[in-house]
């Protein structure tokens, strides 16, 4: 596939191809660990496939075929969060967890080695996971002074179940490919050698299907989970719809040309 790149970045490789969005970790030397500058370029790519109306869908992963992501980087790891070039110590993780969750287009986690830590939680947030048979998936929170208690808990216990949630917390054991696709963890496992092709293939025919459909679905699955905010979503989705009605249309103009709205001929419906 002949992916173009958007935009140059530091830690990241931005690329598009065929209305699909590639966002790829590039710190294969340790294993795409990320600092708070990886995230920050992360979030803003993300931010331009949210406003690309000719992007469908988006991929993330990382560069290397030996790592999806292992989490913060330890060694920027200082006094109250991650440390970049300004010094200031942040979880800016947190805010691309719900960036993910929130676009309303599909994300789909692409994973080769290792899915660890705080990296693990980024594919647990993505819409889909399309495994490598050399991934490698766990957290290690308890280990190394660390816990991520909002979706890399709630959500992934929402997924895999409460006891197989806790166990993966508890226990900071590794869990191969086909033990994550036997707990439903992940959507799919192939060969490494095919990881890209079988992605694009989902991705291709993702993007077959009605746009407004797919988001609508995406707020609706988070609605359920995301109290006031997913019920924001799909709202904000529900307003979407209706801007695009005439009889919302009716409103608009009768302000404008200062007249009274007549709304009596749009139907009201059973
Ligand atoms: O929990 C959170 C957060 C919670 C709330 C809010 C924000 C959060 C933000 C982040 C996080 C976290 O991510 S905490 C968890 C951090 N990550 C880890 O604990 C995983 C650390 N890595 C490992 O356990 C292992 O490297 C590995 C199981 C993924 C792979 O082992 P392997 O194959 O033996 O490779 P290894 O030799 O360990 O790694 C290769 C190189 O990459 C090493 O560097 P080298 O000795 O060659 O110089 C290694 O140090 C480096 N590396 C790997 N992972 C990280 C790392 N360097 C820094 N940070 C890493 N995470």
């Amino acid at each position: 596939l002949d992916w173009k790149p958007i935009k140059e970045f530091q830690e990241i490789l931005f690329s598009e191809c065929e209305g699909i969005a590639k966002i790829s970790i590039n710190r294969p030397q340790v294993h795409n660990a990320f600092t708070p500058l990886t995230v920050q370029e992360m979030i803003e790519a993300m931010d331009i496939c949210r406003n690309r109306t000719d992007l469908g869908v988006i991929i993330l992963t990382g560069e290397g075929g030996k790592a999806f992501c292992s989490g913060g980087d330890q060694s920027v790891r200082g006094h109250g969060g991650y440390v970049g070039d300004d010094t200031v110590p942040r979880l800016n993780v947190l805010d691309l967890q719900k960036q993910i969750r929130s676009i309303p287009k599909p994300v789909i986690a692409m994973v080769a080695g290792w899915a660890i830590g705080g990296g693990h939680v980024l594919h647990v947030v993505c819409d889909l996971t399309i495994a490598a048979d050399n991934a490698r998936f766990g957290q290690t929170g308890p280990k190394v002074g660390s816990f991520d208690g909002g979706f890399g808990a709630s959500y992934l216990a929402r997924i895999v179940g409460q006891k197989k949630a806790r166990e993966i917390w508890f226990l900071c054991d590794q869990y191969d490919a086909q033990e994550a696709l036997d707990m439903s963890l992940v959507n799919k496992v192939v060969p490494l050698d095919k990881l890209e092709e079988t992605t694009v293939q989902w991705c291709r025919k993702i993007l077959q299907k009605s746009p407004l459909a797919l988001r609508m679905l995406k707020s609706s699955f988070n609605a359920e989970l995301d109290g006031q905010a997913g019920i924001q979503e799909l709202a904000g989705n529900a307003t979407l719809l209706y801007y695009l009605s005439e009889e919302a249309k009716e409103g608009k103009n009768a302000f404008l040309e200062k007249r009274q709205p007549d709304f009596s001929k749009y139907p009201k419906f059973p």
